[in-house]
């Protein structure tokens, strides 16, 4: 009769632990992948730090459910800027966007969201705020297609190299 008790309890602790592994492991975990959680670079652009648009940008963000993971203010050197976007180094535009990009402070930020890259993307708009969705921060703070107010990486293949180029441990 006891033996019969303690196999019960035991199948029964094995049972509930089993429970618990599942929704753990794969409810869970499940649901997150489902969600394509995703981390994305973004810049506050010289132009729109000098016009003191850096607030206006940030409570977008966060009014817009991005999570700010990481955050800092800083100054490209010519290297750095030439660096950074050298997809474009033949570019009739290059020399005059590094000229820019090294103007002035930058604000740079990782921020996190489900479809974080994309989403970003269209919170920015067009690369020219002439062609940018209405309320979009480029139709709403930038100057022209070069002095364009922000940045954001294109794909999740970039968004790992510019993470990385502004906070390495970030990347493991
Ligand atoms: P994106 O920033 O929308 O991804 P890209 O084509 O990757 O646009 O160009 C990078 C940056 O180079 C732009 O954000 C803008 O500052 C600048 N740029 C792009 N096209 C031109 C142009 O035709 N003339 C001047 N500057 C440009
Ligand atoms: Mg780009």
């Amino acid at each position: 009769m006891k033996t019969k008790i303690l196999i019960g309890v035991i199948v029964l602790a094995i049972t509930l632990v089993t429970i618990d592994i599942y929704f753990t492991n794969h409810i869970f975990s499940s649901k997150d992948k489902a969600k394509n959680i995703e981390y994305t670079l973004a810049i506050v652009k010289p132009d729109a730090v000098q016009s003191k648009k850096t607030g206006k940008i940030i409570d977008r963000i966060e009014n817009e459910n991005f999570e700010i993971i990481k955050i800092k203010k800083l100054r490209l050197t010519p290297k750095q800027a030439e660096s950074f976007y050298s997809v474009h180094k033949n570019k009739p535009f290059f020399k005059n966007l590094v000229n820019y990009m090294t103007s002035g402070s930058i604000v740079v930020m990782v921020l996190q969201k489900e479809n974080a890259i994309e989403e970003w993307r269209k919170l920015m708009g067009s690369t020219n705020p002439e062609e940018a969705e209405e309320n979009s921060l480029r139709n709403l703070f930038g100057t022209d297609i070069e002095k364009n107010a922000v940045h954001g990486s294109d794909s999740p293949q970039t968004s790992k190299k510019e993470i990385y180029f502004f906070f390495p441990s970030f990347i493991k």
